[in-house]
């Protein structure tokens, strides 16, 4: 039978309000009887039977009355304007994309109190930004961070510093360093540190001065033998860097952690800006003591209209098989300046124009002092990003602990500046990620969280071999669905992949009508954050499309549109292609923390972090579904384990004796 024809007994999962509300009552049980009598159907209650002892089944029909009910409009509303935060003062937008509109939801404390996280580093209060130079030493991983110290909003910014022995639980220790400065007093803004092999720390930082000038300048621990690095020495010679008077003062920023050039014995930084035809640029000094600085002529690399590239990054990766989870230290070995096979060096910019990080993987030449892309049509801000959420001004580190990258990224707030205010709160920070290069792929990193984070991970539960008919949802048993850690695998019967008749090669996450949309093979996934009713539902998915010629796309998504019923928020779907090879199965991970859920496909092939507030979701409320809304045939989870997962307790400095 041509798999169209079953689109008449098609129940999709409940779109907005109004979709919902057309359809009729009669028609509702028509499609109930329809499913229930379909062989199909009998098939998943024979497979839900047999998995009752873990899982409460409940397929759309069954819950069809209460979404009829209690769905609600999920619109933009129109929104007043707000002061805009940071482009006038060189930096971008610090506001987030919602205005505070006129009649924003009456939001009650314990809903703003819920949002908080509980495995995700932030400060204890007010606003935080970029991650700034993290960095091993003595036993602790430092996290500096982009920080105001008097209000949850971007301003007045200071760097914020807590250490860790595991990137997992923290303690938050005094300011490192705050706006003192006339060559800072507008803000310490984002930079780098860099070990030395003698083991001193150069912390290089923008800083934005009395005439708003973006100049560089350099720190160093004023105590080496104090682990904690708690106070830090600004060079009295700062500014080291001023702008090259070709560039704008305000568009020079974010110098990167320092390589070493072995050919001499240099050590070399680069730094983002924008050129005058909109080109963003990387253009790169040297030095031999973090004092005195030459430029190399030539840029580093250049893409046309990507405009100013913020938080550089710049590091190789191993791309040898037999080395892959080898990370490369650059500030030891010469590996940034030769042009093996196995090496691959990576290049990340933070785009001012868009608020997205992407890289894209190439080889460096440092005898001209070059970088090329491996694949010019995904060239810096025009290719891949590290995430295909809200993720931005990243920076990574070498763990000398376990020769590993790490990556972290600040996650932003999606709703309005007026509830941060309230909240006394606002950003956090992504997961740690290790990051390596995609040796089966060769073209893309791989991206997952840190081993340490699986220690937080408490009681489980497995599902194996789940089959979910189409048009389908139902409730997999967690009790503090706030804090999860998901791992899934999928199938679909080759059986069921040879239906495809027509191409959907147009598909793409934001125009595919998200989770409620339906195609042959999409989407399936989970319904994370989730109240019975389904009126909020965050959906984690893949959707495989097919084009003209028969090859088949991946897509990996996530729809915030139903995650709240508050309007002040911005609600996107998100995601993009993820790379599946032949005989790969689908895989994702799902980490749910409150309000923030961080994906990962096909082993961190792609990452989606999505900022999603309930309003019913949350305390015991929330809850975790499987959907499936392919039409072709069933989709089979080969095997699910959900984890709860437990808090990371971060604490304050005690501040008596030195020691957290
Ligand atoms: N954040 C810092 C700047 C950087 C920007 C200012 C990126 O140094 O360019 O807070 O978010």
């Amino acid at each position: 039978m041509d798999p169209r024809d079953t689109r008449s007994s098609y129940v999709p999962l409940p779109t907005t309000a109004d979709e919902a509300a057309t359809a009729s009552a009669a028609s509702s049980r028509r499609r109930l009887n329809l499913l229930v009598g379909a062989t199909s159907s009998l098939l998943l209650l024979l497979s839900l039977l047999g998995a009752a002892l873990y899982i409460s089944p409940h397929n759309g029909a069954d819950h069809e009355p209460s979404l009829l009910k209690s769905n609600e409009q999920v619109q933009p509303t129109i929104l007043e304007p707000a002061v805009s935060r940071g482009p006038s003062d060189g930096v971008s937008e610090k506001v987030s994309a919602v205005r505070s509109p006129a009649g924003s939801f009456p939001w009650s404390n314990s809903m703003l109190q819920w949002q908080r996280t509980g495995f995700h580093f932030q400060p204890e209060k007010n606003w935080m930004n970029d991650p700034n130079g993290p960095v091993y030493y003595k036993g602790w991983y430092h996290l500096f961070y982009q920080y105001n110290p008097d209000a949850a909003v971007w301003g007045n910014i200071a760097w914020g510093h807590a250490v860790s022995h595991d990137m997992v639980h923290w303690y938050h220790l005094p300011l490192a360093m705050v706006p003192d400065q006339w060559y800072d007093i507008n803000g310490v803004w984002t930079g780098s540190a860099t070990v030395g092999p003698d083991g001193q720390v150069y912390m290089l930082y923008t800083g934005s001065t009395n005439a708003s000038v973006q100049v560089q300048n350099l720190a160093i621990p004023s105590d080496l033998s104090d682990p904690l690095l708690l106070h830090w020495t600004k060079y009295e010679g700062n500014p080291v860097l001023t702008p090259p008077s070709n560039l704008l003062p305000k568009d020079f920023r974010d110098p990167t952690t320092a390589w070493f050039d072995n050919s001499d014995s240099t050590w070399r930084i680069a730094i983002g800006s924008k050129d005058d035809s909109h080109a963003g640029i990387a253009l790169v000094y040297k030095t031999k003591d973090f004092i005195s600085y030459e430029q190399i002529p030539g840029l580093l690399h250049k893409v046309a209209k990507t405009g100013m590239w913020e938080c550089v990054d710049f590091y190789a990766v191993s791309a040898s098989s037999s080395s892959a989870n080898q990370a490369i230290d650059t500030t030891v070995l010469a590996t940034m300046s030769n042009g093996q096979d196995d090496v691959r060096h990576v290049l990340k910019a933070s785009m001012d124009d868009d608020r997205h990080d992407y890289y894209a993987v190439g080889r460096y030449n440092a005898i001209n002092n070059k970088w090329k892309p491996d694949n010019d049509e995904i060239d810096v801000g025009i290719g891949l990003r590290y995430d295909w959420g809200i993720f931005y001004a990243s920076k990574t580190f070498f763990d000398p602990v376990k020769q590993r990258r790490i990556l972290w990224g600040w996650i932003g707030e999606t709703d309005s500046e007026k509830a941060d205010i309230r909240k006394g709160w606002a950003s956090l920070m992504s997961l740690p990620r290790t990051v390596l290069f995609d040796v089966k792929t060769k073209s893309n990193l791989l991206q997952w969280p840190v081993e340490e984070v699986d220690q937080l991970r408490l009681n489980s539960t497995t599902f194996t071999n789940l089959t979910i008919d189409t048009a389908s949802y139902f409730r997999l048993s967690a009790s503090r669905a706030a804090q999860l850690d998901i791992v899934a695998e999928f199938e679909i019967k080759n059986t069921t992949l040879e239906k495809a008749v027509e191409a959907d090669e147009e598909y793409s996450c934001s125009t595919g009508g998200g989770a409620a949309g339906s195609g042959l093979f999409g989407p399936f996934g989970f319904l994370v954050l989730a109240d019975k009713s389904l009126t909020e539902q965050t959906a984690v998915y893949f959707y495989i499309s097919r084009s003209s010629n028969g090859s088949l796309k991946t897509h990996f998504c996530h729809d915030e549109t139903r995650s709240s019923k508050a309007t002040d928020i911005v609600k996107k779907v998100v995601g993009n292609v993820v790379p599946v090879l032949s005989g790969e199965t689908l895989t994702m991970r799902i980490l749910v923390d409150h309000s923030i859920v961080e994906s990962f496909a096909q082993g961190g092939r792609s990452c989606i972090t999505s900022r999603v507030y309930p309003t019913k979701a949350i305390d015991d409320a929330a809850g975790v579904y499987l959907f499936n809304n392919a039409t072709a045939g069933p989709i089979t989870a080969k095997s699910i384990t959900i984890w709860e997962m437990g808090s990371s307790n971060n604490r304050s400095f005690n501040g008596n004796d030195g020691e957290p």
